[in-house]
């Protein structure tokens, strides 16, 4: 892997003297988005998510504590394959399973969301019995979508057969075939807008293994608070909940990676930049901290 002796001004959170050994967390930005079928941009994404993250308080109020103190070293980024996504795919997999090897938890931001299933591939191959905690406005189910098994509309077909345990929480889009065959794996959006979010959250984690890879399109999220996409779909989550199924969820698991991905950030509109860094930070905080 080309690992960046990476200095502060394209550090994750602003830190400075992280070392690749010491860090518990991995940051990987990955700007490739070639399989978009409608808004492209995306391959902006990580910068503007480092970019926005440097200036964010690390004391985490609501935790108590520094999440940052884990350690957090920044990579360089991992070049696009322009032949296909698959390609692409293995590449992403490959350097995961390196960080996976050192006993470390990457955190992959995208670029398009097909970056996934190299995450997910990797902790396939590296745990044993890992399940997939999948945020998304979409199903991702697709066999195949535009001539392609890689693509961005496909990827929880292909983690399923790797992963028996899927989860989709979020979902208001989804083709008939896909709602017919994977009813019990996804939580739509208007049974978290029905619900409890504790109610929620244990139906969650009763669907997951303990070791749970997490991948986030940020088109979960409501476009009011999330308009930075290439396909918003409108009566999304609130940030705020799905930063508290997040923090019930993985109270119980071990994560052993995670991905945000599909922020095409906007020019002049930086507050959607600025949510997908405060997301990682949690992410990073509430898999470390038991609530
Ligand atoms: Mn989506």
């Amino acid at each position: 892997m080309r690992i960046l002796n990476a200095t502060s001004p394209i550090n994750l959170f602003g830190l400075e003297g992280q070392s690749y050994e010491k860090a518990n967390f991995i940051a990987i930005p990955v700007p490739y988005d070639s399989t978009m079928s409608y808004g492209t941009g995306s391959r902006k994404g990580p910068m503007a998510i480092i970019e926005a993250s440097r200036h964010m308080e690390l004391y985490d109020e609501e935790l108590n504590s520094n999440p940052s103190d884990a350690g957090v070293f920044t990579t360089e980024e991992i070049e696009p394959d322009v032949d296909s996504p698959e390609k692409m795919v293995r590449r992403i997999s490959k350097e995961v399973g390196i960080v996976m090897d050192d006993g470390k938890i990457p955190i992959l931001f995208g670029g398009e969301h097909t970056i996934a299933l190299g995450g997910i591939y990797a902790a396939s191959e590296h745990y044993k019995d890992v399940s997939v905690l999948h945020f998304d406005a979409h199903s991702d189910s697709r066999g195949e979508f535009m001539g392609s098994k890689y693509s961005h509309a496909c990827i929880m077909s292909r983690a399923r057969e790797r992963c028996s345990k899927c989860v989709s929480v979020g979902v208001r889009s989804i083709d008939s075939e896909s709602a017919r065959l994977y009813k019990d794996s996804i939580i739509y959006m208007r049974d978290v807008r029905g619900g409890k979010i504790s109610d929620i959250s244990k139906r969650i984690s009763d669907m997951l293994s303990k070791n749970v890879y997490l991948t986030v399109d940020l088109d979960v999220l409501d476009p009011s608070e999330m308009p930075s996409v290439g396909t918003p779909e409108p009566d999304g989550m609130r940030y705020n909940q799905i930063t508290s199924i997040l923090k019930l969820v993985l109270h119980g698991k071990r994560l052993v990676g995670f991905d945000i991905s599909e922020l095409s950030p906007i020019p002049g509109i930086v507050a959607p930049d600025y949510l997908a860094a405060k997301l990682a930070y949690s992410i990073v905080g509430y898999s470390r901290k038991k609530v």
